[in-house]
């Protein structure tokens, strides 16, 4: 490293010291804090990007959101060339970066780092950052230190894409890396495009069950509420009505996170909407859960989670697979068979574990967190993840794609506008509509509109798929929450030993007792999460497992 760039960086990091007392690490979703400590961290992770950016000879993205949190909240992460999270190869680099004391600590960490990835900083090459920032008041003055930080790696460029959500940065850094047009602009146009394209697909089916035409979107006061009303405008095929757009408080009584963990009405929902289809959105629009008002309480909903959407997208794409293999059967000398594979964590519901076997699919469990499962649904040709939680997407292989593109194309020869032409257009139009980057409620949602319509279902039929076993998920202070360590994607407790005898031993006394805990990745919790049969057994299973982690870990401040 030269002294023209040592000192450039001893400068600026100079401006951006980091807060006495707080340490950080690079979790599920980047850096998370209270605003008001993460200008230093939020300029630290400028530079990492625009070293990633130098690493990879690509673009890199940039986000600061704080997702569901509240409001004072913020967090920063990166977005690797293929869209997807950091690889985490990099996250204890990001760790020493956070956490470098003063800026002679924080250059010494990034001289050795650079010469072990053989990284050349001369300012001769291009690096290019995206960044991005969610409606959060805090978030301007943090983009400015995300500016600065990709600003002290001398060529670096820092290219501000404004107020967008989380999917669609990650959706433009692999746009643009795929040397396609990358704006706003070109993301609406291409979910809308496809949107239609599968919506003319639809078959002559009897629609009465699909029940009111009209979805109605809580926005949760962020982002993806004010995005939506723009995509709107695109589309003539669905009526959307968007509510909790940006003037009350974020994430506050409103959004995924609050529909999916508390199951009732968000802000700006009542009895009026019994029978109607409903979704949320969290604050940073990747997280997608759909809900109907019950018609004996206006408070509480049936909750149509994530495992049902990823259930509901599993159904559609292997009905449209058998529509194609019927037609290889029929030729008898294909021999190509995509891989379809499907990938949840623990926290999805057993009933949906065992609907998805049921039809015959390939299950995978893996940790909670987006980087995961993505990882896991990149081995099969298209991998469908979702997290209970409403985060999930469709991934489809190059090779998959290409070989649906020659089919579709010896169709318009041979069998123009067959069933089987019409599968295989259906799948293409998929590919487009769902981000491939990371999980998106808007595209998400706009395919779960197109799959309902093909179906000709309502969201009570779709509900009715399985019936979710009861749970119930705690969480528990304690005095050092790392102390919990697990394997087999968090279903079991390694240590500290002795806990995981206990759950099972509480366990057993429930029919279909299912427990297990985990270290939470964004707060300073272990979670606890039951199932049972009936909901009095989930909250006395999750209750008295609580019981047990506060003994072996003991108590901590609340
Ligand atoms: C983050 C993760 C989400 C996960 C959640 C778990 C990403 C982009 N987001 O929000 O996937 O479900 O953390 O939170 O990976 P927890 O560790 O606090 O339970
Ligand atoms: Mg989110």
């Amino acid at each position: 490293m030269d002294d023209q760039q040592s000192s450039l960086l001893l400068e600026s990091a100079a401006c951006f010291p980091p807060p006495k007392g707080v340490k950080l690490s690079y979790g599920t979703s980047g850096f998370r804090a209270d605003s008001s400590v993460l200008e230093s961290m939020v300029f630290r992770v400028g530079v990492l990007a625009a070293l990633r950016s130098l690493k990879t000879g690509s673009v890199i993205g940039l986000m600061i959101t704080a997702s569901h949190n509240k409001v004072s909240d913020n967090g920063v992460k990166v977005a690797d060339p293929s869209g997807g999270m950091l690889t985490q190869e990099w996250e204890p680099f990001a760790n020493q970066l956070a956490n470098a004391p003063n800026p002679s600590s924080l250059l010494e960490f990034i001289v050795d780092f650079v010469k072990k990835e053989n990284i050349t900083l001369n300012g001769k090459q291009e690096a290019v950052v995206l960044l991005g920032r969610d409606t959060r008041p805090s978030g301007e003055r943090l983009l400015e230190a995300a500016k600065k930080g990709v600003a002290s790696i001398v060529g670096a460029i820092a290219k501000d894409v404004g107020v967008v959500t989380t999917p669609q940065l990650h959706w433009m850094v692999r746009a643009k890396n795929k040397g396609m047009e990358a704006s706003e602009c070109s993301y609406f146009e291409q979910l809308a495009s496809s949107f239609r394209c599968l919506m003319d697909l639809t078959p002559q089916r009897d629609q009465s069950n699909f029940g009111n035409d009209k979805v109605i979107v809580d926005g949760a006061d962020g982002v993806g509420g004010e995005k939506l009303e723009e995509l709107k405008k695109l589309l003539s095929d669905i009526c959307i009505e968007v509510r909790n757009h940006g003037d009350g408080v974020l994430n506050d009584g409103v959004g995924a996170d609050f529909v999916q963990k508390d199951k009732i009405v968000p802000r700006g929902f009542d009895h009026e909407d019994v029978g109607l289809r409903c979704a949320s959105l969290d604050g940073d629009a990747d997280r997608l859960v759909y809900f109907s008002v019950k018609s004996n309480d206006s408070k509480t909903i049936d909750l149509v989670d994530g495992d049902k959407i990823l259930s509901l997208f599993a159904l559609f794409i292997k009905e449209q697979l058998s529509i194609l293999n019927k037609s290889i059967d029929g030729v008898g000398n294909e021999s190509y068979q995509p891989r379809l594979g499907v990938v949840q964590t623990a926290y999805a519901n057993g009933a949906s574990t065992d609907y998805l076997k049921l039809m015959g699919l390939d299950v995978v469990l893996t940790p909670t967190g987006v980087k995961y499962l993505h990882e896991k649904a990149e081995e099969f040709d298209i991998g469908i993840y979702f997290e209970a939680n409403g985060h999930g997407t469709i991934l489809f292989s190059e090779a998959f794609l290409h070989w649906l593109e020659s089919r579709s194309s010896s169709y318009l020869s041979t069998s123009e506008g067959s069933e089987e032409q019409r599968a295989a257009l259906r799948l293409l139009a998929v590919s487009k509509l769902i981000n491939q980057a990371v999980g998106d409620a808007l595209s998400g949602l706009l395919l779960v509109e197109a799959i309902l319509h093909h179906m000709g279902w309502s969201i009570y039929k779709w509900n009715e798929l399985y019936n979710d076993l009861p749970s119930r998920q705690l969480k528990v202070k304690v005095v050092d929450r790392t102390a919990i360590t697990t394997s087999n994607a968090e279903t079991v407790v390694v240590t500290p030993t002795g806990i995981q005898e206990a759950i099972n031993i509480e366990t057993e006394k429930y029919p279909r007792g299912r427990c297990f805990v985990r270290p939470s990745g964004t707060e300073d919790v272990v979670r606890v999460y039951a199932e049972a049969t009936t909901q009095e057994g989930a909250d006395a299973l999750a209750n008295s497992v609580a019981r047990l982690v506060e003994h072996h870990l003991g108590f901590g401040n609340s």
